[in-house]
């Protein structure tokens, strides 16, 4: 699509204009000549309410954010991506995942293929099998019924299933164990294997492209531990894979009949609704699985469907814009006010940053904007006894999601209003901080007065749901999904690949063999990575007594 480079289009420059007059506009002035912003500046959808109304923004912010989105083609993209339209321009792929959620009665063609009757194909088996887990039925070598489920996978592969399996532990089966081991580091197995017994562990290897080396090295060793108890048959009983890549399963040694299929046009960290959620179905069952699509596909559809200026995602995604771009923030936290979300930070750093940490538009030009902001968090309330200070007080702006629900899943006594009332705390200490003049009316020393105030000023969405479900996650998921989907379109960067990644993984398979090698390997790299290989060498041989 031929858009005019963004920084040249008239929205793009009316809201540079304007960002010179809202910047040193306060909240508390925002809020004071605006009675009921608090109530305007809200929207809901699939059950999430999203109050933004404590962002640096007047009601002509947000007309000229929806101006550029218009002028950006956010509205056309997203038809296009729900038309099937190659819109992964450097790996000339769809993205379908949408597709993974939609109903049964429902279809989407490619290639002259219903990708809905396939994904609903492999929801059957995946339930045949999660049901077979939760029953018992399913026996290992010995005939003893499956208590642990490791999970062996990396990035897209593991990040979505440890998340979902942590968010939705409430819904899971609570005589089951669930692990997820993603690292090559032999600690992470070791550890997620010690106390389980061989005969009652059945793997799931995930992989789309099933040729990962960290988890090929794993669940090859995975299968030792195995094979090493039970011998070469019980493979069968206690391994089964998801993958696209039929072949290469097969030469694992785990049949057809026990893989779970997904495709090329589910991006890895898109795929955790797809069978790649394969431990997260066994954990709660195929019919809260179906919630949990159920609230993607209800996201999907609002996202489809909204005008733009109502369209969560978009209003999301485009405050992220407002915030990386004119303000110049380099990074934003997300905080989840739910322990079991604990996992999501880290779950939302690869979908925001691997889909949007790029340099490149899609025509193959060096952007001269920024793109993606640096994304991180931890659950509330304990950031706020930690790093929360710097957000407060610190030099440099974070806006914040806060994420939230009404009622608790572990209802104790006044633990959870306790909780949210830090979430509305936080939102309000950060929008409107602490004058000189009110630290004095509290009768503060003076010489302190300065370290006491609070400038304010600093921004937060807060979203609020009843409770968190099953479908609730997956509306939360699908929102982050199209958020940057919309940031990616106006950056003008292609959010579905990752070509970042590839050249530290050649660079290692040329390192490796330097670091086995029994004798003296010759060594052509940079004087700082050849020394480094020489100590590291120099320091296994002192240490051999380890075992290595
Ligand atoms: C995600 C990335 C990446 C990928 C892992 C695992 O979008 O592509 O994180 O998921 O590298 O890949 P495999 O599933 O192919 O093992």
């Amino acid at each position: 699509m031929p858009f005019t480079p963004l920084r040249q289009r008239s929205s793009w420059r009316a809201l540079t204009a304007h960002h010179r007059e809202l910047a040193s506009i306060h909240l508390r002035e925002l809020f004071s000549t605006d009675a009921n912003r608090g109530e305007r500046l809200t929207v809901e959808a699939a059950g999430l309410y999203l109050d933004y109304s404590k962002n640096r923004i007047t009601d002509e912010t947000m007309r000229l954010l929806f101006n550029l989105a218009n002028e950006s083609g956010v509205p056309v993209r997203r038809d296009q991506m729900f038309k099937g339209v190659h819109i992964n321009v450097s790996e000339n792929r769809a993205d379908l995942s949408f597709a993974l959620r939609m109903p049964k009665d429902s279809s989407v063609i490619l290639d002259g293929v219903d990708v809905v009757a396939q994904v609903h194909g492999v929801l059957d088996q995946m339930t045949k099998f999660s049901n077979s887990i939760r029953s018992g039925e399913w026996r290992g070598e010995t005939g003893l019924p499956i208590k642990n489920i490791i999970n062996i996978g990396i990035g897209g592969s593991d990040l979505g299933p440890v998340m979902a399996y942590e968010a939705l532990r409430h819904y899971s089966r609570r005589d089951l164990t669930f692990r997820f081991v993603s690292n090559v580091d032999s600690t992470d197995l070791a550890e997620a294997l010690r106390d389980l017994d061989p005969a009652e562990t059945l793997f799931i290897v995930s992989s789309k492209t099933f040729s990962t080396l960290e988890t090929l090295t794993n669940a090859q060793s995975a299968r030792e531990w195995i094979v090493g108890s039970l011998g070469e048959e019980s493979v069968a009983k206690h391994f089964v894979a998801v993958s696209t890549h039929e072949d290469r399963v097969r030469e694992f040694g785990i049949e057809s009949t026990n893989m779970f299929g997904f495709w090329d046009w589910v991006g890895g960290r898109y795929s955790m609704d797809s069978a790649i959620g394969l431990s997260t179905m066994v954990a709660i069952g195929p019919e809260n699985f179906m919630e949990m699509l159920a609230g993607f596909h209800e996201m999907d559809e609002h996202f489809r469907t909204t005008p733009i200026e109502r369209n969560l995602p978009v209003i999301m995604g485009m405050l992220a814009v407002w915030y990386r771009n004119f303000f110049e923030f380099p990074t934003a936290g997300v905080m989840p006010y739910d322990q079991y979300l604990k996992r999501l930070p880290a779950y939302l750093q690869q979908l925001t940053m691997e889909s949007n940490g790029k340099h490149v538009t899609n025509e193959g030009d060096r952007v001269d904007y920024d793109t993606s902001a640096i994304y991180w968090g931890e659950p509330g309330t304990n950031g706020q006894h930690s790093f929360y200070q710097l957000i407060h007080q610190g030099t440099t702006i974070i806006p914040l999601d806060l994420i939230c629900f009404a009622n608790s899943l572990n209802p104790l006594g006044e633990h959870h209003d306790i909780l949210s009332s830090n979430v509305f705390a936080q939102a309000q200490a950060l929008a409107f901080g602490k004058t000189a003049d009110e630290v004095h009316a509290d009768g503060s020393l003076e010489d302190i007065v300065a370290n006491r105030v609070m400038e304010g000023n600093r921004p937060t969405n807060v979203l609020l749901a009843e409770v968190l479900t099953p479908r609730i996650l997956g509306a939360l998921v699908a929102l982050y999904e199209h958020s940057v989907f919309v940031q990616g379109t106006v950056w003008g960067i292609d959010s579905f690949d990752q070509w970042g990644v590839e050249l530290g993984k050649i660079l290692a398979a040329k390192i490796t063999p330097e670091l086995l090698s029994e004798s003296e390997p010759t060594l052509d790299h940079d004087s700082s990575t050849s020394t480094l290989i020489r100590r590291y060498r120099t320091l296994k041989k002192n240490g051999e007594h380890y075992g290595n």
